[in-house]
């Protein structure tokens, strides 16, 4: 042994070999790399300390951080469980095979009717990976448009430009919301996918304050022949609580992404149909008692034809999440999200603020700020500003998404700390008194966003605000690590 600092307990120890080819092999972080370790402390003490409203964004658990920090990293393990191309995966089998049980169970889906790939890096991969299992390249497809609410792997396009791959590689049809009430325009789809004939209509959005009507849904795509898919990557985490409606009754498919309201580590999912199609679902080829072939599409699309090894420390972390996705307590957490995210839109329409539908039946809000005379990136802008952290969003009649109107406002995030629905009142307060300084701001500086953040940097209420934010937002302790002590003490 070389030093103390090499004996790693219960009688290990580092050799000199591997302290010649390895010397940070067991060193801890703080030690290793205290460049790195300052930033992440930073960005610790960030998350604490601010406001977090990004709707796409949670807080997971210390169990879920260590199971993503593991050595599960370390392993290759192409294929499915039992079928894989490489050997030693007898553990990572069972990880995988418990992952996929967990899934299951979390949505409450019969393996005999469904099954699960939970090996998609993410929810972009997850989505192009069914569409390489299930369509063929230029099929058509139709998603709701990005400037809706719809989210860019669904198709999007400008008139210029083909931006998502499923645009380059497939024909898109975009269906849209309804310009009087910001729902989605489901006669006008019905209309426009029995014109088009899509192979797949795609439901689910990254930023609409409403639940969907899947059976509508359904209908349609039986008119014309087309599968379903449903994206419910935003409100899995609402769907697996039974405090939204669920899609599985009506979808093909289902994907999502894993780090939002459901609230584990970054990663997608794709579940799909098993067994015997109903009779109305049969398509054109398909004879009485033909079965879904998804599975082997899907599976064979994930792996070999667009991702290597599975993140086994993803999926890992993945069953962690999971496993609390299906208890009490998460439900519990589900219907607070709603009820705060209720409150909050309550908050800001006494102020007489004007909302995308007037409220919100999930974990966002589209808070339209044109009545206002400001945009989006205003509001973003000034908030980050104060530390609170949210998005600029399209909202119903922008055309563009390049300067929105709205921000998109959620509330997983902070009712994982704990927030109640008093507390997103007073979240609104702050909202409000943000907005309050932009309108004073644009009125010395005019509209021209360079001038109007020059503007913000040297107003005299801004520090303030965030003095204020900061003092109130690390009251809420913090899910999965513990903030650093020099900034708790501060
Ligand atoms: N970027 C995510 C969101 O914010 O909605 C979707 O991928």
């Amino acid at each position: 042994m070389t030093g103390a600092e090499h004996d790693l307990g219960n009688g290990q120890h580092v050799t000199p070999a591997m302290a010649a080819v390895f010397p940070e092999a067991h060193t801890p972080l703080s030690v290793a790399d205290p460049e790195l370790f300052a930033l992440i402390e930073d960005e610790k003490v960030r998350q604490w300390k601010g406001i977090e409203l990004i709707a796409s964004e949670n807080f997971t658990s210390l169990p879920v951080l260590e199971a993503l920090g593991s050595c599960l990293t370390n392993k290759y393990s192409e294929g499915q469980p039992g079928a894989r191309y490489y050997g030693g995966n007898e553990n990572i089998d069972k990880i995988e095979l418990l992952c996929k049980r967990r899934a299951l169970e979390a949505f409450g889906l019969s393996p005999d009717e469904w099954g699960v790939n939970v090996q998609p890096y993410s929810g972009s991969p997850a989505n192009f990976a069914v569409y390489t299992a299930l369509l063929q390249p230029h099929d058509r497809i139709m998603g709701l448009d990005l400037p809706s609410g719809g989210h860019l792997t669904h198709g999007y396009y400008t008139q210029g430009k083909k931006i998502s791959a499923t645009s380059i590689f497939f024909e898109s049809l975009p269906y849209k919301l309804n310009p009087q009430t910001g729902l989605v325009d489901m006669d006008k789809l019905e209309e426009k996918a029995t014109e088009y004939r899509p192979k797949m209509i795609i439901c689910g959005a990254s930023a609409y304050p409403r639940d969907w009507d899947y059976q509508r849904f359904r209908e349609v795509a039986d008119k014309v022949g087309a599968l379903l898919m449903v994206d419910m990557a935003h409100i899995s985490g609402l769907v697996a609580a039974g405090t939204l409606s669920s899609p599985f009754e009506y979808a093909d498919i289902v994907t999502t992404t894993t780090h939002k309201s459901l609230r584990g580590p970054r990663a997608g999912m794709i579940f799909f149909r098993r067994g015997p199609k109903p009779v109305a679902r049969l398509l054109k080829g398909d004879s009485e008692g033909a079965v879904y072939d998804f599975e082997d599409r899907i599976n064979f699309a994930v792996f070999p034809s667009l991702q290597g090894g599975p993140h086994n420390h993803q999926i890992g972390a993945l069953a962690v999440a999971l496993k609390y996705a299906a208890t009490p307590e998460f439900k519990q957490y589900s219907n607070q999200v709603v009820a705060n995210c209720r409150a909050l839109a309550n908050a800001l329409l006494k102020r007489g603020y004007k909302l995308v539908t007037d409220g919100t039946d999930n974990h966002l809000i589209l808070w339209d700020l044109r009545p206002e005379g400001l945009t989006g990136s205003k509001m973003e802008k000034a908030c980050d500003l104060c530390h609170i952290t949210l998005n600029k969003n399209a909202v119903v009649g922008d055309l563009s998404a390049m300067n929105p109107g709205g921000v998109r406002i959620g509330t997983p995030a902070m009712t994982s700390r704990g927030l109640m629905e008093p507390d997103f009142e007073e979240v609104a307060g702050f909202l409000h008194e943000v907005l309050e300084v932009c309108k004073e701001v644009q009125s010395t500086t005019g509209k021209a966003i360079k001038d109007f953040v020059k503007g913000l940097e040297g107003n005299t209420r801004i520090p303030d605000i965030r003095a204020r934010v900061e003092a109130w937002a690390s009251r809420f302790q913090m899910p999965g690590f513990t903030v650093p002590q020099t900034a708790a003490s501060s």
